[in-house]
């Protein structure tokens, strides 16, 4: 197994060559965070400080759901004009609007079923209470599991990310955007090519390396396996003290048993080098699938055990309601949105901005 640098070492082989482990293990590396044994809160800093950012850029996050908020507009308008003999009218009209938004019609029916509830028992008097009720409802459910959206890092170096999904959703490059975030940050970012099966898979990952300033551990020969190539890779993260080995891997139909059973292998093998490891396996779901995502996200959770989503091209024609359906459905949360193609597009995702980003 050759271990490719693209900086400023090249190929050596961590297997045969020891002696280059070594030299690589005592090389200084000033920029990036130390993190000593009473640290111990480092990767939990390192979740919350990218978290904390992005609300400063909650404009960028949600620029994207323009189509969003027209079909949501109607809302607005419905509750200006509300009145208690409209209420059936006004609720056959939000239902619409929350359908056609993509919230799917389990969440649709709960959202306006409250509200009803709570107009009927005379708690909602006016549009703007009908509004801000609207709002609290689909926060709670944005929020009311009890999942961490932040990144689950643990406390022993390196921390492991895989990232997992079906063909084209984007998993390379929100690998590469968060491999720059965690950088910006000062972490220092191993990346794992584990994508085996496609020729020009590890080409895009090596300029997301490039691009980001990480190393990169890529499979010698086309027949490497994917789980040797992360085991490998975890290895030497381990060796170099890195923070974070963030892991690709390939595309997958959640329906094809052996490729799977492959993904299976390689969170074994991670978990081999490092008990414990992956610490987190983030599902990248494509947006503008809209509500197809469901039975993807349920498959992949029922074989490797997801705990957390990156909802992408939401810049794209997506519609912001299946965040909401994705969330209430499987429990688990969404940790990070893809709002473009750049290296800075990849926002941590922020619930409260969420709704009012999509009923402003
Ligand atoms: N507009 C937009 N495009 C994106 C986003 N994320 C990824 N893409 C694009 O989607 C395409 C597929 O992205 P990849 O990262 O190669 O997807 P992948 O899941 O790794 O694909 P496979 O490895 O083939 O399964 C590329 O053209 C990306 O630039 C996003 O958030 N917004
Ligand atoms: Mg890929």
């Amino acid at each position: 197994m050759a271990v490719s640098c693209p900086s400023s070492l090249s190929h050596i082989s961590l297997c045969s060559n020891s002696q280059s482990a070594r030299l690589l293990l005592t090389r200084p590396d000033k920029s990036r965070f130390k993190c000593s044994a009473s640290q111990t809160g480092f990767f939990t800093r390192l979740g919350r400080l990218i978290k904390e950012k992005a609300k400063n850029d909650v404009e960028k996050i949600f620029s994207g759901f323009s189509k969003t908020r027209d079909n949501l507009a109607v809302v607005d308008e419905l509750l200006l004009y509300w009145n208690l003999a409209d209420t059936d009218k006004v609720l056959d009209e939000l239902e619409e609007a929350l359908l056609v938004s993509d919230f799917g019609p389990r969440i649709t029916i709960k959202i306006v079923e409250s509200l009803r509830e709570d107009i009927l028992a005379g708690k909602l008097k006016s549009g703007s209470e009908i509004k801000d009720a609207l709002k609290k409802c689909v926060l709670d459910l944005l929020t009311k599991k009890d999942s961490k959206s932040e990144l689950q890092l643990g406390f022993r170096k390196p921390a492991v990310v895989m990232v997992v999904g079906v063909n084209g959703g984007g998993k390379t490059t929100s690998l590469g955007k968060l491999a720059h975030r965690l950088k910006k940050e000062g972490a220092k970012v191993l990346m794992a090519a584990g994508d085996t099966f496609r020729a020009a898979a590890s080409d895009q990952l090596e300029i997301w390396a490039e691009r980001t300033g990480c190393e990169i551990v890529v499979a010698e020969g086309e027949k490497a396996k994917a789980s040797s190539v992360l085991s490998q890779a975890v290895k030497r993260g381990k060796l170099e003290d890195y923070d974070i080995v963030l892991c690709d891997t390939s595309g997958r139909l959640h329906t094809n048993y052996s490729l799977m059973e492959e993904l299976i292998s390689c969170k074994k093998a991670v978990g081999k080098v490092l008990p414990g490891a992956p610490n987190e396996i983030l599902q990248v779901l494509d947006g503008t699938t809209g509500l197809n995502m469901l039975p993807q996200a349920r498959e992949f959770n029922d074989v490797v055990g997801i705990t957390g989503l990156i909802l992408t091209k939401l810049d794209g024609s997506a519609r912001g309601g299946c965040v909401v359906s994705v969330v209430d459905e499987l429990g688990i949360p969404v940790k990070f949105v893809g709002v473009g193609e750049g290296v800075e597009d990849l926002q941590p995702f922020d619930a409260e901005a969420f709704v009012n980003a999509i009923f402003p």
